[in-house]
């Protein structure tokens, strides 16, 4: 999955990140085309260019398009305009949003955040992150099938530094598989993070191949789908790593 368009108020990884810049929809239409040409299978695309930029992708390009929103209406409105995922940071937490999604019928990522994006990373805590994280997950799958939402339609995202410490994130990674363990396919974003600035001590631009030791470890451990800045080289690590776990 390339990420197409992050607007520099849709998230914060501890303040320090800002991964990727608003852009134009000329220039995002120029990204997305080189995504899907290096081998993205989706793109995420958030901010304010929706609906023009759901048509334009769609009108040209062999993709699937995630909308990265926590808007009941905004969902409404992708899925309209040919959103393949809805890509929620809120886990369909927001009033009307579980409906919107259960009318619309499409897939959709549920997100773990802990906390709200201003406070976040001000002292996450965790009894155990993986199990907590684990619960969350069956509460909100619960959610979804009351509200009429298909388990088949659903795939989950631990929300790699989102509310995680250094120390979670990395406990996250590392046991990975007990969430993959609970069937449905998992999304997993970790490209840029300051996981990998905290630990390599790497500014946001310098930290690709931190990025793909990463992506190789989520797949290995069961990750369906890697959200990622850099196509051409995430591509071209998981289809070594893919060749290798496939080997006889
Ligand atoms: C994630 C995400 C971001 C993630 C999912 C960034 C929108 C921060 N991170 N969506 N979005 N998972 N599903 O650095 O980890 O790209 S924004």
């Amino acid at each position: 999955m390339g990420v197409v368009n992050v607007t520099p108020d849709s998230f914060s990884d501890g303040g320090s990140l800002f991964a990727s810049q608003s852009l134009c929809l000329d220039a995002a239409m120029v990204r997305a085309r080189a995504m899907v040409a290096q081998g993205a299978s989706f793109l995420d695309i958030g901010g304010e260019t929706t609906r023009p930029g759901i048509e334009a992708i769609k009108a040209s390009l062999d993709v699937v398009v995630s909308i990265d929103t926590s808007t009941p209406q905004v969902m409404l409105e992708a899925a309209a305009a040919g959103a393949g995922l809805i890509n929620d940071g809120r886990a369909l937490g927001r009033d009307g949003a579980l409906c919107a999604v259960a009318s619309t019928a499409l897939p959709v990522c549920l997100m773990h955040m802990q906390g709200d994006p201003k406070t976040m990373q001000d002292n996450p805590g965790y009894e155990s992150v993986v199990q907590d994280i684990g619960d969350y997950f069956e509460q909100r799958i619960s959610e979804c099938e009351r509200a009429g939402i298909a388990a088949h339609n659903i795939l989950l995202d631990p929300g790699f530094g989102f509310g995680k410490s250094l120390a979670h994130n990395l406990q996250l990674l590392k046991q990975l598989q007990t969430l993959a363990n609970k069937g449905l396919p998992l999304l997993v974003g970790m490209s840029r993070k300051s996981m990998i600035g905290n630990v390599l001590n790497r500014p946001v631009d310098e930290r690709l191949h931190g990025g793909l030791a990463v992506a190789v470890m989520a797949y290995e451990r069961g990750a369906h789908i890697v959200r990622v800045h850099d196509v051409g080289p995430t591509v071209d690590a998981l289809r070594m790593a893919h060749a290798v776990i496939n080997s006889i």
